[in-house]
């Protein structure tokens, strides 16, 4: 060490720290891992990005002897910077699998959020700071949104008076950031909160490049809506990967040769969305239900240059399954996810194997354990695992045709029928199952799915609006943030979602590949009507 542009990277090895490094790069520092104790009080700067359970980070690092390490680094007010899981860690313990105990080094305990009071946990999404003191490495941030994703908080007492610079409402105040001299956290993800993120990491590496302080009034604020890009991936008849984008899942375009529409490159068109301030970006695999992904490299290679350049959340699906491939090698659907996740991915989405451990699960009452979703949520947490459900809609004239939960629809069906289900499908659509949205979205709640990513084929590219009806029904019913698609055409659709539902989020593709509503017009619609968003930096 001792050259001003390199940073230490605290990284036991518990999950993806890629996008902190990317961003650390991106910023134009080098990096240097910890190895053994020493590395770490011999550190100019150290970042600390806790990734995976409290309980397990404190067993690592104990045994290890990074914990007395880092203690001494930190009492010796020596620079520091943890991020997420590295700010709860500073405190004395954390009921997550607990109560355990942590470095102790401010007080207060580490909690779950209460979902009873209708906050949705875990807390995923951009969300305001009300900032107490003064921290320096908060100061670009204003009145911006960061992003957060975390189902445990710790909260601010008089006790932690003198750590805590800013708090974040959700249900209640809790610990965004701590400061105190040199030593720095954060309970959100500056690598996933775009340029104001950047900002953050930036005045913690070089604190002289001092710009003017923006003024951050701490107003009162709500989690915000986020609009989400989707890229359908595939590989097109020639063998390239491409976006594409179906009508009701189907993705060929109608012509003699019949080929695989293409809206472009997935890496071009990730960055582009980024840039134009979504608030996320999903790939979906949409053959991964045949093709297994970890014979298609493209994906990953796909995942990892998007990663340098994307500094918001990255969603990945298509194939999470245990496979057996042609040489009879046998991967579990965890080393598939794991494989996903090292590439660059925060997130991992789950459709076909969720439906059948879902149908499991209700026929044998019985929680195996074995299922992708649950060994998934397990390692990664549930943040990390969302289920997406490619339902289609089935009318019915009485309510009592069927086992499933039906709705009265707004419009009647072709025969005036005035109910209908969701069927589930598997294989992108190809097959119905004898499960509803509704069924199975209650089910995978409870085996460990962190959100939903909520399709329906009747409404894809048809560009006519969301499935409101729907997305009502399975907003209402679980506990965790649902995230609308299919269907967007124009910005009314957004605001639409947003004020008839209970929807965390709102999903597109079609519009923004043809470029025909562009992501911050539907921003600005969205802030006309008053609803809460994040608001890229200028
Ligand atoms: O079953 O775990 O391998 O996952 C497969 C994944 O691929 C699922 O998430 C499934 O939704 C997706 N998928 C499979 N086939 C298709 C297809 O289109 N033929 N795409 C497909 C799903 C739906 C959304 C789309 C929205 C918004 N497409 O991704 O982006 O409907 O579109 P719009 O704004 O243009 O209306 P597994």
């Amino acid at each position: 060490s001792g050259s001003s542009s390199v940073v230490t990277l605290l990284d036991y090895g518990a999950g993806n720290v890629r996008s902190v490094r990317n961003a650390i790069r991106y910023l134009g520092f080098e990096i240097e891992d910890v190895r053994t104790p020493e590395d770490i009080l011999n550190a100019d700067r150290l970042i600390f990005p806790g990734v995976g359970a409290f309980a397990s980070a404190m067993d690592v690092l104990t045994k290890t002897g990074m914990a007395e390490a880092l203690c001494t680094y930190i009492k010796n007010d020596r620079p520091f910077l943890g991020i997420c899981l590295g700010l709860q860690l500073l405190f004395e313990s954390s009921d997550e699998n607990g109560p355990v105990n942590g470095l102790g080094l401010i007080p207060g305990v580490v909690g779950r959020f209460n979902s009873s009071n209708g906050f949705r946990v875990p807390h995923i999404g951009w969300n305001a700071l009300q900032v107490a003191k003064d921290s320096e490495i908060l100061d670009d941030v204003g009145d911006h949104h960061v992003y957060f994703v975390h189902s445990y908080r710790a909260m601010p007492s008089d006790d932690n008076k003198e750590w805590v610079s800013s708090t974040c409402n959700y249900g209640d105040d809790f610990v965004a950031s701590i400061r105190r001299g040199n030593v720095h956290a954060v309970q959100f993800h500056p690598e996933k909160s775009g340029d104001v993120g950047l900002s953050v990491l930036r005045r913690f590496l070089n604190p002289k490049s001092q710009g003017t302080k923006k003024s951050t009034q701490g107003k009162a604020s709500k989690l915000a809506k986020r609009v989400i890009a989707c890229l359908d991936v595939r590989a097109n008849d020639k063998g390239d990967l491409v976006v594409t984008k179906g009508d009701q899942y189907d993705v060929r375009e109608h012509t003699k040769e019949n080929e695989v529409r293409n809206l472009g490159k997935p890496v071009e068109l990730a960055g582009q969305y980024y840039k134009d301030g979504a608030d996320e970006v999903s790939f979906l695999n949409i053959t991964g239900f045949r093709d297994f992904p970890l014979g298609d490299l493209p994906m990953l290679q796909v995942l990892r240059h998007t990663s340098e350049n994307v500094f918001v959340p990255l969603t990945v699906g298509g194939g999470i399954r245990d496979f057996t491939d042609a040489n009879g090698r046998y991967y579990s659907s965890l080393e598939v996810a794991s494989e996903y996740f090292r590439s660059g991915a925060d997130k991992i989405s789950i459709g076909s194997d969720a439906v059948y451990a879902a149908e499991e699960y209700i026929k044998t009452k019985v929680k195996t354990g074995k299922s992708s979703l649950e060994q998934i949520s397990k390692v990664y947490g549930n943040q990390a695992v969302v289920v997406s459900i490619d339902p289609r809609r089935v009318y019915v004239k009485d309510p009592n045709d069927v086992q499933f939960k039906t709705i009265r629809v707004t419009k009647p069906g072709p025969n005036g029928e005035e109910y209908a289900w969701y069927q589930c499908t598997v294989n992108g659509g190809r097959e119905g199952r004898p499960i509803g949205a509704y069924e199975l979205a209650k089910v995978v709640e409870e085996l460990g799915a962190g959100e939903i990513l909520l399709n329906c084929i009747d409404c894809d590219g048809q560009g006519k609006g969301f499935d409101i009806d729907l997305i009502k029904l399975i907003s209402d019913a679980v506990s965790i943030p649902v995230i609308a698609s299919s269907g967007a055409g124009a910005v009314e659709h957004f605001s639409e979602v947003f004020m008839k539902t209970n929807a965390s989020a709102a999903l597109a593709a079609g519009i923004f590949h043809r470029k025909e509503v562009p992501i911050q017009s539907v921003k600005e619609h969205l802030l006309k009507e008053g609803i809460e968003l994040n608001q890229t930096m200028e």
